[in-house]
């Protein structure tokens, strides 16, 4: 059967999860067919696409598009334009926020699909397969006949989740995405996978662009898949491919507690171990039981500050006292900890600093997981901070600390590195490595782990963690001026070394 749409999927260390819900979609409910070229491990890439879009001859090519993504997609899209002739699409969270980055006169690209792509997908294929104008499709922005963008009308969300077919796995190689190296849930070392049990988030955190390609839709921007259809793939992902551990990627896990209850009860006999994000006032001593006693391990918590003024700016909906008591109820229960948090937040000073390293020495959380404050498109901090297009691009990738080079948000002037450092400082204090901890807290979760056929990779793993471990608490005993001064002459050395 002829592909009909190729997409291009650049390489990440998890899995193209837009395009296997999109290329099972189209696979499964449509009489078209779908293919995923997964660029991991190739060398020449733009010469690789030709070829393989030439032996395929498929009618569309998609790709999908961070911010952060844009040069690369305009660039490939460019060499496939020149090389082979056939329609380009683009969605995912750039397209959705600026078709008119994509939508131009001579631009390489054709089509923008706006939100949640399935069903716009498929009638695009469906015209574009038949030879019919897709100006005006519901969704999608193309150029009409005198060149000018035209947006059709909001696409509704898929209220029904269980309209959405099984995950095809088959469509990618996934053992690379299962290495237990290659970890799907932070700290944890087994062979994992990463499920979304749900679409989007009811809470509305300034910084966030999670709900960005949602709400480009109509319709609850939260929606959930059945528990059922969750068990069936958990399943499937055990028994096909021998995942130990998934983690489940919601943006938080448990908004509902009666479905997590229920879920709880379902999942129990299954024999896996699983993670979960969450946020600090949906969690009580209940919850906490339930999902131990399910095989979780691990509950990630958006703590992003330990300031209240912080929190009540950025609009968290949280407080200091529910991220203790969250931190307390889960240790109780025997859970792991994560907290994810955050420097550079606007108008930050050296006290509300100091108040986040008290508050992590307080809650003593396993892993922590730090990000600076990027004003990310799509996002009311982006609107306040940032409010035109940036000329780069390549700006919103993961420049960390150097952040501030282009959005200093924060009020004081200490270097981030030095902060996140002082973070880090906080908890390593009284920590071993989190895989070390795993499996000292879950004696289960050691048995089972421990003797599987991924012995090496995961003993490699954990040794790597304790190095990792081991060599920041010796680095952080040296004072921070020495540091920098080591870093300054580091960095000189590199970019001597660079220029010969
Ligand atoms: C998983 C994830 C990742 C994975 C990538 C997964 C992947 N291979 O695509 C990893 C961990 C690698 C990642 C990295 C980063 N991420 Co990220 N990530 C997410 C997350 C949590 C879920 C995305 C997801 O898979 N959703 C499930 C799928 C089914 O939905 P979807 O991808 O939106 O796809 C639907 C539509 O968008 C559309 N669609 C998507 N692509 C296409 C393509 C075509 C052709 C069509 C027609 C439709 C279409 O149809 C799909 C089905 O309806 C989101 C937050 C969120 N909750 O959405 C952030 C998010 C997308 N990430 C974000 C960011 C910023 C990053 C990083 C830059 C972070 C950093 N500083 O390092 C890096 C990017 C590095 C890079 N270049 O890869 C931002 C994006 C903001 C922005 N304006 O760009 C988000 C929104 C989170 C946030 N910070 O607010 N991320
Ligand atoms: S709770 Fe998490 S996913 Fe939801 S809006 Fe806040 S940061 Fe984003």
């Amino acid at each position: 059967m002829k592909t009909n749409i190729v997409f291009i999927s650049f390489p990440k260390f998890v899995p193209p999860f837009s395009f296997l819900n999109l290329a099972s979609y189209i696979n499964e409910k449509t009489n078209y067919k779908a293919s995923i070229l997964d660029l991991r491990g190739i060398g020449n890439v733009e010469e690789y696409i030709v070829d393989y879009l030439k032996q395929e001859k498929p009618d569309l090519v998609g790709f999908s598009c961070f911010t952060c993504d844009y040069p690369e997609v305009m660039k490939f899209s460019k060499a496939i334009k020149e090389n082979y002739d056939c329609p380009i699409v683009v969605g995912n969270v750039h397209a959705s926020l600026f078709p008119e980055d994509f939508i131009f006169e001579d631009s390489p690209v054709d089509f923008a699909v706006i939100g949640e792509g399935e069903i716009t997908l498929a009638e695009l294929i469906d015209k574009v397969s038949n030879g019919e104008s897709c100006v005006g499709l519901s969704g999608l922005a193309a150029l009409d006949s005198s060149k000018k963008m035209v947006v059709g009308e909001k696409r509704p969300l898929i209220e029904d989740l269980s309209l959405l077919p099984k995950i095809d796995y088959k469509l990618i190689s996934m053992e690379c995405y299962f290495s237990p190296s290659n970890r799907s849930g932070r700290g944890i070392n087994s062979r994992s996978a990463i499920v979304f049990a749900s679409r989007g988030c009811p809470s509305v955190c300034e910084f966030c662009a999670a709900n960005t390609v949602w709400k480009c839709n109509t319709g609850t921007v939260v929606r959930f898949r059945p528990i059922e259809d969750v068990m069936e793939e958990v399943l499937r992902l055990k028994e096909e491919y021998k995942i130990q551990t998934i983690f489940f990627g919601d943006d938080s896990f448990i908004i509902k507690k009666d479905r997590v209850l229920e879920f709880c009860k379902q999942i129990k006999d299954m024999d896996v171990f699983w993670a979960i994000q969450g946020k600090v006032d949906q969690i009580d001593e209940e919850l906490s039981k339930a999902l131990r006693k399910a095989g979780c391990l691990m509950v990630s918590f958006g703590v992003e500050s330990g300031s209240d003024d912080i929190l009540k700016r950025i609009k968290k909906g949280t407080n200091v006292e529910q991220i203790k008591k969250a931190f307390a109820i889960c240790k109780k229960c025997g859970l792991m900890t994560l907290a994810d948090i955050m420097c550079n937040h606007p108008g930050e000073t050296e006290r509300d600093i100091e108040m986040t390293i008290d508050l992590l020495k307080q809650i003593k959380p396993d892993e922590l997981s730090q990000s600076v404050m990027t004003p990310y498109p799509g996002t009311p901090i982006y609107k306040k901070h940032v409010n035109q297009k940036p000329e780069n691009y390549n700006l919103f990738c993961n420049i960390g600390p150097d952040m501030a080079k282009y959005f200093k948000l924060c009020k004081h002037n200490r270097p981030l590195q030095r902060v996140m450092d002082e973070y880090w400082r906080s908890v390593h204090s009284h920590r071993l490595p989190g895989s070390v901890t795993l499996w000292l807290k879950n004696f289960q979760y050691f048995k089972k782990i421990v003797f599987s056929g991924y012995f090496l990779n995961i003993f490699l793993t954990t040794i790597g963690d304790f190095f990792v471990w081991a060599r920041y608490e010796f680095v952080s005993s040296i004072p921070w001026g020495i540091r920098f001064f080591l870093r300054h002459w580091k960095h000189k050395i590199e970019h001597t070394i660079g220029k010969k």
